[in-house]
């Protein structure tokens, strides 16, 4: 098949998750085309059948707001026109699910793409509650041919959010390991570490994620020499700085920003540590999963459907930094427990979240909506 797929270029779950899924289709014979303001990240290049088609933003003097959504509708239908696409599968509805049901709109009928909408979390989370898109995201659901949510948590909220009454089928994220470039010791040695248990935080920092309960959490943790906490940063970290300090852990946080290479220190970690308000999943959780690392995280979200309790990582009810510090500090103590969680957790991630689960299950949804 000829799959157009637009997701979000930079740092960030859906676009790793989309990104993985095009190199995955490239594998199983389908000819993918990426369409977006700048090339996914982790995009190989040079790989036959995996093509990328940049929008290109003219900044207008007369508009106060860029527009984004219109050149990209349009750089859709040019796609799907010229390459005859069979799909266009938008990651994360704003604006990409609108863009895509305009670009199937400008075609003619014959030439149609068929749209797939993939809901990834704060598309209905935080922007379908707000009244500005709300509307916009409806309108994009019900027009697609097939919508799907990446946690039965999220479809259950896009159907109360949005009020959107239509079929959502839940596919899971999967994640691909890449081999580390470097070894533990390696990376253990950049990090200046030496027997201290290695905790790790992957995120944007957004507010949603608080980063202020994350550090809050591991001021908690006693005895203090016994972690240090690396914190891979999908932005800008200057503005926690003062709290690291006034919390008196700068010999115990790390900081990696924009960091590409993440297995060399996933592998180099030994427990991950989530505190966010909300996740519809949380990749970094399953990537860490996938190297046998379990996490301490929150019940919020789509995290339980990720982290089976006491088997494969440790959820925790409540936002109280103690009761996070208690967790880490018991699996700091206990290597045992440690191993066997994340032995737990790395059987579960090829079992439910691995290509070889997942993929099929896109490729089965395209089979369907074209017939
Ligand atoms: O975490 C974010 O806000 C980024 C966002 C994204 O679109 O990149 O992440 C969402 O999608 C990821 C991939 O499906 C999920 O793993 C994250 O849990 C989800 N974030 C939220 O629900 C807050």
């Amino acid at each position: 098949m000829k799959i157009g797929i637009t997701c979000y270029p930079s740092v960030g779950g859906s676009g790793i998750l989309a990104t993985a899924l095009g190199e995955e289709l490239v594998k199983h014979g389908h000819e993918v085309h990426f369409i977006s303001y700048e090339r996914p990240f982790r995009l190989p290049v040079n790989v036959p059948g995996l093509f990328f088609h940049p929008v290109i933003v003219n900044d207008y003097d007369l508009f106060k707001y860029p527009d984004y959504t219109l050149p990209l509708s349009v750089k859709m239908a040019e796609v799907s026109r010229d390459y005859q696409l069979d799909v266009l599968h938008a990651h994360y509805a704003v604006p990409h699910a609108t863009a895509a049901i305009l670009a199937r709109a400008m075609l003619p009928p014959d030439r149609q793409p068929r749209v797939v909408t993939t809901l990834h979390g704060t598309d209905t989370t935080l922007l379908g509650r707000d009244p500005g898109y709300g509307p916009a995201i409806h309108h994009a659901l019900t027009h697609s041919d097939a919508v799907t949510a990446v946690s039965a948590f999220l479809k259950a909220e896009t159907h109360s959010v949005l009020g959107f009454d239509g079929p959502i089928e839940v596919i899971h994220n999967f994640f691909v390991p890449q081999p580390p470039k470097r070894s533990r010791d390696e990376v253990r040695r950049e990090l200046g570490l030496q027997d201290e248990v290695l905790l790790f935080h992957s995120s944007n920092l957004r507010p949603l994620k608080r980063i202020d309960l994350l550090l809050e959490t591991v001021a908690r943790v006693s005895p203090r020499e016994s972690f240090k906490l690396v914190i891979l940063a999908g932005g800008d970290f200057t503005p926690f700085a003062e709290e690291v300090r006034q919390l008196g852990l700068t010999d115990r946080i790390i900081v990696r920003e924009q960091v590409t290479d993440i297995e060399d220190y996933l592998q180099a970690a030994d427990l991950g540590l989530f505190t966010s308000d909300s996740e519809s999943f949380c990749l970094s959780i399953l990537e860490a999963m996938c190297f046998g690392r379990p996490s301490v995280a929150r019940r919020v979200g789509g995290i339980p459907e990720v982290i089976v309790d006491q088997e494969s990582g440790c959820l925790v009810d409540s936002d109280n930094a103690d009761d996070l510090a208690r967790a880490i500090e018991q699996l700091i103590a206990d290597p045992a427990r440690r191993q066997a969680l994340g032995q737990a957790a790395q059987v579960r991630a090829q079992k439910l979240f691995s290509a070889a689960e997942i993929v099929p299950r896109y490729e089965a949804l395209y089979q369907r909506v074209c017939r």
